[in-house]
């Protein structure tokens, strides 16, 4: 059967991202003997009109959709995406049957095929299932229940089994060059799952919380195919966590290292698995900047967020990074449960303290169904059984609702590392583009140490 494959992700910040997912999804359907051709509406004039064509001219017999984002999780200046997934179903229902499926779209796979109109949709993984739906939709058979498949009008589904092996993505059908052109990079995933419970986390919930990790030869060829085949040279890893477990870790930086590739890399880090060994072999293998997921600065905050590390290791991992001369960011989310403006304060003077090249902080947090938040939110009050969440709705503490952007605002201004996207601090549409045109490679917050340093003296 035809088919066609639809990245349907247009956001372009802080830089497009390729579509990694949809080309995992490739292998499998071409060796279940499928045509394949791609459709990446980022680079799309007209999304609609692009789709049209396609349609027309490759007849396929399924249009497979990968909705990445439905949203920028970001308060205030939040950008719903589904306007946009729901014009490109739009342009494809009644002439085909379309399947819908993503990290976006699992996270609320019912209200989501039902709201954007698709015909089934794949909850989670898509390499296993997906064939699987495909075969019986060419056979024209009719659907039982199938595992990780919901179809239109169902108000429920079976969830599927983990994939027990991860293959390789294959990227032939995709714009590699023109991702690596205009956002800098490729991306390559090491493993899947996170075994950790923070309590707002989806990652848990679309990779699952048991770890599965590729032959590290696999993730090696894969690095030398796009190095080689495509030169590419920088990657991003996305991975929940690049460094759990350690000893993974390890072994794939040695190894990346005995490849001699030329390459620098990227990846999200937790603060509680960080060695002076590993940070020295991730150096070695061509790690240039690490992104932790932090969260908060605040001892109590860290306990309530269900973090698995302490104040102290975000210490200990920040001058790991300092004195190895590697560019680090923090990530913190405030607002969680039990959050005032005592411990905001707290996670200034750490991040103070700590001088990272960047903080990305983020006002309020996002509650996404089946996570511990959602449920805390319940109990509160703060959302109903009746709210669909499809549109954003955000968690902020009662003890700084109402002052929380105010705080974080002046205090962030005060500091020429701190970037808080949703107060438009250091971080707008128009500065991303700008921003672009710096040679720079790998996260654009590496910048931010050109600004200089802070204007303040740690509080
Ligand atoms: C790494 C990552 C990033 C990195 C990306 C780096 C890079 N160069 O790739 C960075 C930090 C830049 C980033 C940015 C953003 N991200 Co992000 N990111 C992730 C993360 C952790 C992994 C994504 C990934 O690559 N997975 C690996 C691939 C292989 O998996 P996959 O895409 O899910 O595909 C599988 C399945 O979904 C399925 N599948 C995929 N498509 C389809 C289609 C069909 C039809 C079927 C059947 C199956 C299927 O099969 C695939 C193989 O199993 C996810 C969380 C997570 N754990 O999933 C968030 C996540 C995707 N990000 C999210 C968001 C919101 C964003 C931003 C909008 C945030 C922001 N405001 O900046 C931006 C958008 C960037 C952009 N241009 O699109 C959200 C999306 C949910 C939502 N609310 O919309 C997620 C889910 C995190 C969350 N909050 O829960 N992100
Ligand atoms: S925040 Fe990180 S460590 Fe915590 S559950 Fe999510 S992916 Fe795992």
């Amino acid at each position: 059967m035809n088919i066609l494959l639809i990245s349907a992700n247009l956001e372009r910040n802080p830089y497009p991202v390729f579509p990694i997912g949809l080309s995992y999804l490739a292998g499998p359907l071409a060796a279940a003997g499928h045509r394949l051709e791609s459709l990446d509406l980022c680079f799309a004039d007209n999304p609609e009109t692009a789709i049209a064509e396609a349609l027309d001219r490759f007849k396929p017999g399924a249009v497979v959709l990968s909705i990445r984002n439905i949203d920028n999780v970001t308060y205030p200046g939040s950008r719903s995406y589904l306007d946009g997934v729901r014009g490109a179903v739009a342009a494809c229902a009644g002439r085909v049957p379309v399947v819908l499926g993503g990290s976006g779209f699992s996270l609320m796979p019912v209200q989501l095929l039902s709201y954007l109109g698709g015909d089934y949709g794949v909850v989670g993984e898509g390499d296993e299932v997906l064939p699987r739906l495909l075969d019986a939709l060419a056979a024209g058979e009719s659907l039982g229940p199938l595992p990780g498949v919901v179809t239109k009008g169902s108000a429920d589904f079976i969830p599927s089994r983990p994939v027990e092996h991860i293959g390789t993505p294959d990227r032939r059908l995709f714009l590699v060059d023109r991702y690596r052109r205009e956002g800098g990079m490729a991306n390559l995933q090491t493993k899947r799952g996170c075994p950790f419970t923070c309590i707002y986390c989806t990652y848990p919930i679309l990779e699952g919380n048991r770890l599965r990790l590729r032959p590290v030869a696999d993730i090696i060829a894969e690095m030398r195919e796009l190095v080689e085949v495509y030169g590419v040279d920088y990657i991003y890893f996305v991975d929940d966590i690049f460094n759990y477990p350690p000893a993974f870790a390890e072994e794939l930086c040695r190894a990346i290292t005995a490849a001699r590739l030329k390459v620098n890399w990227a990846a999200f880090i937790n603060p509680g698995f960080i060695t002076p060994t590993l940070i020295q072999a991730m150096i070695e293998a061509g790690c240039d900047a690490v992104e932790f997921g932090t969260d908060s600065g605040s001892p109590f905050m860290l306990k309530e967020l269900g973090k698995s590390f302490g104040v102290e290791d975000i210490r200990a991992s920040s001058r790991l990074c300092r004195e190895a001369g590697v560019d680090f960011a923090h990530y913190i989310l405030f607002g969680g449960p039990g959050e005032t403006e005592g411990t905001v304060v707290q996670s200034f003077c750490l991040m103070d303290e700590v001088e990272p090249t960047a903080v990305i902080a983020m006002t309020g947090i996002r509650i996404y169904p089946g996570t511990a938040l959602f449920r805390r939110a319940l109990e509160e009050g703060v959302i109903s059984l009746e709210d669909r969440l499809l549109e954003p709705v955000f968690y902020i503490s009662a003890g700084v609702r109402e002052t929380l952007c105010t705080v974080v605002t002046e205090q962030a201004l005060l500091r020429k590392n701190w970037v808080a996207p949703g107060l438009e601090i250091n971080m707008s549409d128009a500065m991303l583009e700008a921003l672009r045109h710096f040679p720079v490679r790998g996260p654009l917050w590496k910048l931010m140490k050109r600004l200089g340093r802070s204007r303040v003296k740690p509080m």
